[in-house]
């Protein structure tokens, strides 16, 4: 990468704060919060939407990132709630959104009365976590299956986060993961890190992640 990439580079990602700052100050004018999910592909993010539909008694809509299909918002709408599908394949298949286009998505969406807008953002543990998306928390999804290194492996997504929520955890007795392990590694990265364990399953913990919605 040379000089002036890095300097485009660092325009873009001014560019994306600046929107993102100014997207959270009007959502909480409103009194909407924005909650941005970020995990592996795989680890539960719209299950947990899905089971929040029903559990969760607030106005909540969801916006939808995949570089591919509308199977996400399809499930969402199924399941009764407001969605919006963001697709960057057809733009270059971008692995991340930006703030610009979860506000683009906000601007066609029938917001009133709404208490939380989700962000599913696009599965990975790289990119998304490096772009602002206006979010007033950043939560990161990680199933057990995963194992107990990645928050060290993938530190940016856990330190930027204030959520961490440790999914599928009726799949324990199956693995050899360790799961204080898991937790030291997600501390040692950000000591400030809040942290459910649930089921979308089972349901175990689930009320714990409809508790901190409800704060
Ligand atoms: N055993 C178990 N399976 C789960 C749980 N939550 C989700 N799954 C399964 O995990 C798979 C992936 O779940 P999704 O909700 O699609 O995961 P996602 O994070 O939205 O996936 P992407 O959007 O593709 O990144 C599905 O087969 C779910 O049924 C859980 O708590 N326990
Ligand atoms: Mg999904």
């Amino acid at each position: 990468m040379d000089k002036r990439e890095i300097k485009v580079m660092k325009k873009i990602l001014n560019m994306n704060d600046n929107i993102a700052k100014e997207l959270r100050q009007e959502l909480a004018k409103e009194n909407i919060c924005l909650i941005n999910l970020m995990s592996s592909p795989g680890s539960g993010k719209t299950t947990i939407m899905e089971k929040t539909a029903a559990e969760l008694e607030k106005n909540i809509c969801v916006i939808e990132g995949d570089i591919q299909t509308t199977l996400d918002a399809e499930r969402i709408a199924n399941a009764g709630i407001q969605t919006y599908q963001i697709n960057t394949g057809p733009f270059g298949g971008d692995c991340h959104l930006e703030s610009s286009w979860v506000k683009a998505a906000i601007a066609e969406m029938n917001i009133t009365d709404t208490d939380i807008i989700f962000v599913e953002n696009i599965g990975n543990l790289v990119c998304p976590a490096e772009f602002d998306v206006g979010a007033h928390v950043n939560a990161v999804v990680l199933s057990v299956t995963e194992g107990e290194d990645k928050p060290l492996k993938y530190p940016l997504a856990f330190r930027n986060s204030q959520l961490c929520v440790i999914s599928k955890i009726d799949l324990l007795p199956y693995l050899d993961l360790d799961l204080d392990k898991l937790i030291s590694n997600i501390k040692n990265i950000n000591p400030k890190m809040e942290i459910i364990t649930l089921s979308a399953k089972t349901m175990k913990g689930f009320s714990d992640w409809i508790d901190f919605l409800k704060k």
